[in-house]
């Protein structure tokens, strides 16, 4: 028997199948991912290209961040041959429902993709990441209080309202909001004022508040909120005198800024007065 006659096809030849395989791994190589990320700081991911499509074929790596292109890698492979690279990228949006996804082409066709969710938020210990992700602050109308108007009044409860002598950190006047009987859980009195940004991006939100109470902590809140959420607050209690925060928050398109007090619970008719001045925006520079 002449073994040289019979034709054995390799079993590759008989199955030909066509494939790539495409892996993207966390950067331990496991196939575990991350769920929350941080602007504008480094995650990396290991992805995993193997050609086993018979030729050679050009492909193009992207990576993007709800549609926006983070990264992108072309890379030509021989068949049966692979490519593994560590892939960093930087996120550049916030939100807490993120796409992720990191897509494959074929000769430019899109041919593979991955997708992962994930948040982005913003890590307050390391603020140098907000100078790249910061946008023209707007002006804040009658911040120092030494004009009139401007602030809108949103309220439920009773409250007094005024622009006062009594106190003043920056000229000669700021704006007093006082208990004017008692108050339930769940009353509150802001001034408010809308402000708009080109494009969405970090400020510095800058103001001055003092109150009139210096005992124990009674429940009632002062607070300063974008757009309905808190960025700021503490309870009256204690003897603060004049404090002056300094805040970075997001801002996008049209935002509403409040400044006030809130009572968790039932407080009895007391002379409580708060005291705002000086509320500004400013650009961030670290
Ligand atoms: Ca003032
Ligand atoms: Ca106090
Ligand atoms: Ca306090």
């Amino acid at each position: 028997v002449y073994w040289d006659d019979i034709k054995i096809l390799p079993i590759t030849e008989v199955t030909k199948e066509k494939t790539t395989k495409f892996i993207v791994l966390n950067e331990n190589k496991e196939e575990e991912y991350p769920t929350r990320l941080y602007l504008g700081q480094k995650t990396q991911f290991v992805v995993r290209i193997e050609n086993r499509e018979f030729e050679t074929v050009n492909y193009t790596l992207q990576v993007k961040l709800e549609n926006e292109v983070l990264k992108t890698e072309n890379i030509r492979l021989k068949h049966n041959s692979a490519w593994e690279k560590k892939i960093s990228i930087i996120p550049n949006a916030i939100g807490d429902l993120l796409r992720l996804e990191f897509v494959l082409y074929k000769e430019s066709e899109k041919y593979k993709q991955f997708d992962l969710w994930v948040s982005c938020e913003v890590d307050y210990e390391n603020l140098e990441v907000l100078e790249n992700y910061s946008t023209t602050p707007p002006q804040i109308k009658n911040g120092g209080f030494e004009g009139y108007g401007y602030w809108l009044r949103d309220e439920n409860g009773n409250f007094k309202w005024e622009r006062t002598k009594e106190e003043a950190y920056n000229g000669t006047y700021s704006y007093k909001i006082g208990q004017s009987g008692s108050l339930n859980a769940g009353d509150f009195a802001y001034i408010v004022q809308k402000a708009k940004v080109d494009k969405p991006g970090f400020v510095f939100l800058s103001f001055a508040v003092k109150d009139n109470y210096d005992g124990e902590n009674l429940g009632l809140i002062k607070r300063v909120l974008i757009n309905d959420k808190v960025v700021w607050e503490d309870d009256i209690g204690g003897n603060e005198g004049w404090v002056v925060q300094k805040i970075p928050v997001f801002v996008e398109g049209v935002f509403r800024l409040k400044l006030g007090i809130y009572s968790t619970k039932y407080i009895k008719e007391m002379e409580n007065n708060v005291y705002f001045d000086d509320i500004r925006l400013e650009g961030v520079k670290i």
